[in-house]
């Protein structure tokens, strides 16, 4: 018998359609390149288009979860499509079929813009989008008036061949994702790969780590370092293909290879990153040892003409940051880094190369997976968070962090109070702690590695029973002290001191 789907039964068609389209498309993305899977491209676009406030939510719900979140919410809404899809494919077809391929127009449209896409990048897409359209008419195929009804299927048939579909898509997406995850040439390369030992090694001077449990290590290590970016898939560079192009408002072009730079004399700088999405008392900062070769003398060597006063570093996937020339020749040693506390950059933090500048925030100066330096003018060139609202110059503020104790309960007594404060560039020159509304007192600070580290500090105070409110702010070398004015993230850092309240037992 001839089997009439319901309409249970055809959204389930569509989303049976559309995850084998899904499938065919990740399945051909991860044959002819990661980057051209639809699902990514679909996200990357996601990730460029929305507001900042979307970008700080996403960050506040999901830390650095927020790229499996969105890959969640764009699986969601793509079978929430293909079952309205299925559902109108039922009344009034070929509608449904024509939804149901115009998703994978959607992919490719996404996949063409993205800055490294390419003509080949829209084919995933498109295959996926026919595909479904094709299972899907397949599915819900209606006797042809002139026949005896044998285009239709038994309702064991379409059951069956929606749940093959289903099954089929699912397995080709699992496997297009494993092969992901698996194939890690990059990682192999990474892995294998030994960097040259600096001239000038970094020194840690004795006394910079205070050793207080729960407070962040003066050096934080690679995999305890924040991450953010926009890059949903990890770009994957072989250093073997990797160039850096410097041009723009110069004397002379370059065009440096891995082995030129390797050849080049390489230094190591302990220096401390911040992202200006941190908010008071975050961890979105931490410290590493970079080992890199100063942009100062690459520059120098192109030549900048007078009239610049930007560099536009520009990422394998299209990022942009805008950095005054000015950092990036002065005598803070900026660096172009390929190391990161001993080890090549690991691929989330830029590898091959990335940059490091003291003092400024990440989104203008610390472009991950850099191949283009444009030597331009701030009226000239914006750059990728400047484009969205973000102040074109980022100095990172003068801040300082409670880590001990955390929130909550300790016993009441002597307590350390422990944390760290950071002026990247300018220094620190002390930090104050204050109980309740009592006088500020100078907290002990560690040895520091330099002005472009964080500091740790401790201190002890002497906690009754009861609820508390412990305060601190920082000195910085400057002269000026921290400020209590409360500022946002956006547009150019935030602003105010960090608070726990403890309740002593
Ligand atoms: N290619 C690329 N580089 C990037 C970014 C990015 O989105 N893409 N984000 C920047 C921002 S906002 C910050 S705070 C730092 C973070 O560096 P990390 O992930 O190594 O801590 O990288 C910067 N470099
Ligand atoms: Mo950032």
């Amino acid at each position: 018998m001839r089997f009439e789907p319901g309409r249970i039964a055809a959204a389930g068609a569509g989303v049976a359609a559309a995850a084998l389209g899904a499938g065919a498309g990740e399945l051909l993305a991860a044959a002819i390149a990661p980057r051209t899977s639809p699902f990514a491209a679909i996200g990357s676009v996601l990730i460029d288009a929305a507001p900042a406030w979307a970008k700080d939510l996403a960050i506040a719900l999901f830390g650095t979860g927020d790229k499996v979140a969105l890959l969640t919410l764009i699986a969601l809404v793509l079978l929430a499509v293909a079952a309205v899809a299925g559902l109108l494919q039922r009344r009034r077809p070929p509608w449904g079929a024509v939804v149901a391929g115009s998703l994978g127009v959607v992919g490719a449209l996404a996949a063409v813009t993205r800055a490294d896409g390419g003509v080949l990048a829209v084919v995933p897409s498109l295959v996926a989008g026919t595909v479904a359209a094709i299972v899907l008419s397949l599915l819900l195929a209606r006797a042809r008036t002139d026949g005896d009804g044998a285009a239709g299927m038994t309702r064991r048939a379409f059951l069956g061949a929606s749940l093959a579909s289903a099954l089929a898509g699912a397995a080709m997406i699992a496997w297009a994702a494993t092969r992901e995850a698996g194939a890690r040439s990059v990682a192999a390369i990474r892995s294998a790969l030994r960097l040259p030992t600096p001239a000038a090694g970094a020194i840690l001077p004795p006394g910079s780590e205070l050793g207080v449990t729960g407070l962040a290590p003066v050096v934080t290590p690679n995999d305890a370092f924040y991450r953010i970016d926009t890059a949903l898939i990890v770009p994957e560079i072989d250093p073997a293909t990797w160039t850096l192009r410097v041009h723009g408002l110069v004397q002379r072009e370059i065009e440096l290879t891995w082995d030129d730079l390797l050849a080049l004399p390489l230094v190591e700088r302990p220096v401390t990153l911040a992202c200006v999405s941190n908010e008071v008392g975050g961890d979105l900062v931490g410290n590493a040892v970079w080992l890199g070769h100063p942009l100062r003398e690459l520059l120098a060597q192109a030549g900048p003409l007078p009239e610049a006063d930007m560099v536009l570093s520009r990422s394998q996937d299209g990022f942009t940051a805008g950095t005054p020339l000015e950092a990036l020749t002065d005598d803070r040693g900026a660096l172009l880094a390929i190391g990161m506390n001993g080890e090549p950059l690991p691929l989330t933090h830029g590898f091959p190369v990335r940059m490091v500048v003291p003092g400024l925030y990440g989104y203008v100066s610390a472009t991950k997976w850099v191949v283009d330096l444009e030597v331009t003018r701030f009226d000239r060139a914006r750059a990728y968070w400047t484009d969205r609202g973000w102040s074109a110059r980022g100095p990172i503020k003068l801040q300082s962090r409670i880590d001990v104790p955390r929130a909550g309960a300790v016993a009441s007594g002597e307590v350390t109070v422990a944390g760290v404060a950071w002026h990247p560039h300018i220094g620190i020159a002390g930090v104050e702690v204050q109980v309740d509304d009592g006088p500020w007192e100078a907290a002990a600070l560690a040895v520091a590695i330099s002005a472009d580290t964080w500091v740790q500090w401790s201190t002890r105070v002497e906690l009754g029973a009861g609820e508390h409110i412990i305060r601190c702010r920082a000195l910085s070398a400057d002269g000026s002290t921290q400020t209590s004015k409360t500022a946002p993230p956006a547009p150019d850092g935030a602003t105010g001191w960090h608070t726990r309240r403890i309740t002593a037992a």
